[in-house]
């Protein structure tokens, strides 16, 4: 960032910003995510963390001022691995996730969210990312199988899917996994497994209408020998359609209580969480379209399936999402890729819709900044 002739900081929530001023009041964003999931590839977020930078250093090289200041934003916690949170960091900075819950947030070592943002220490100095801001671009690799199969290179997003998540937990009773007649079992694994199957049934019935998964599966206490007395489910649904969510949801909390029932467990569902489908800003679009066919690309359109810090900060400020492909549609795996001619198209597609958002006007928009450090 430094040699891109930004002035680099980071923020109380772990944001890593990149700044460089100018005259005029809202702030040109671009940036991603740069933390990942497990195991998974190196283009989800850091791509477009590194394309907002090297604009940055084309302008800085080419001598060329921007009327807007500019920002390359890295945001910390866009995956929600470590807390179970999603797009913590930028909820965090908007005020969406209260101060008071950051001692409720654990990680798997029991540290608070609270404790690992004191605990940071990056040498770096604090810096704030402007509450004025003209327009937020994030550059992102797909995570699907769409631009690939049309031979296409860049696309531009119209909106964000929305999702519905939650942790659902069967009670059973824990036992000796010889000693227990079958026909005195209270298997809360069972109860766990029938669920999975009942959340992969909703889903398939909506015809591509939704999407359900259950990611993460644990059985306590978790010994070969002890029949499971309790399992932690976790579920989330996305749609592009906000009335099938609500009824998935509905479905899955009525399996949950019919499988329970039916094996005498016990059942609880913690509150659904999640967001509605988040449309991009219009002129944004406009913009990016206009960028791509600037630079010899058909005009491309496409939903994103996947959940993105531009989906918060769009309930604020103007912000668009540009496109490029998933080599085989695959993300969140180690052989997540994008061919370097669609990385350097969409890196070229992000610089001219800088400098055309640059060249106008726009009305921004302000963001509610939830420093405490002023
Ligand atoms: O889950 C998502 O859609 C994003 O990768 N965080
Ligand atoms: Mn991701
Ligand atoms: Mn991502």
């Amino acid at each position: 960032m430094r040699e891109a002739g930004l002035r680099v900081g980071v923020d109380e929530f772990g944001n890593l910003i990149g700044s460089r001023p100018s005259e005029l009041g809202s702030a040109l964003l671009a940036g991603s995510h740069l933390d990942t999931v497990p195991q998974g590839g190196m283009f989800d977020g850091a791509l477009g963390v590194v394309a907002a930078i090297e604009c940055a250093r084309v302008l800085h090289e080419g001598g060329r001022s921007l009327r807007h200041p500019f920002v390359a934003i890295a945001f910390a916690e866009e995956e929600g691995y470590t807390f179970g949170s999603g797009t913590l960091s930028s909820r965090s900075l908007l005020g969406e996730m209260p101060r008071d819950q950051f001692s409720e947030l654990v990680d798997r070592s029991g540290r608070t969210y609270d404790e690992y943002l004191r605990a940071r220490a990056h040498g770096l100095p604090q810096a704030h990312v402007p509450a004025q801001v003209r327009a937020y671009i994030e550059l992102h690799a797909e995570q699907g199988p769409h631009l690939e199969r049309m031979a296409k290179q860049v696309a531009s997003v119209d909106q964000i899917v929305g999702s519905q998540r939650t942790v659902v937990t069967f009670e059973g009773r824990a036992a000796h996994a010889g000693t227990t007649p079958m026909d005195r079992r209270a298997d809360a694994l069972l109860g766990g497994a029938e669920f999975v199957l009942a959340v992969n049934e909703i889903a398939t019935a909506s015809n591509g209408r939704g999407v359900g998964t259950v990611g993460e599966l644990h059985a306590y206490p978790g010994a070969r020998n002890v029949i499971p007395g309790k399992t932690a489910l976790s579920v989330e649904f996305r749609s592009q359609d906000d009335t099938w969510l609500t009824s998935a949801r509905e479905r899955a909390d009525g399996a949950a209580g019919k499988i329970a029932g039916r094996r005498k467990l016990g059942v609880r569902v913690t509150p659904w969480t999640g967001s509605l489908v988040q449309p991009m800003d219009s002129g944004l679009q406009q913009a990016i379209l206009a960028a791509m066919r600037l630079a010899g690309h058909d005009a491309v359109t496409l939903s994103s399936w996947a959940g993105h810090d531009a989906g918060i900060l769009a309930r604020y400020v103007p912000s668009g999402m540009i496109f490029v492909p998933s080599t085989g549609g695959i993300s969140h795996a180690p052989e997540e890729h994008t061919p370097w001619p669609a990385v350097e198209a969409g890196t070229h597609v992000l610089l001219e819709t800088i400098l055309r958002l640059d060249a106008t006007d726009g009305t921004g928009g302000t963001l509610p900044l939830a420093y405490a450090a002023r």
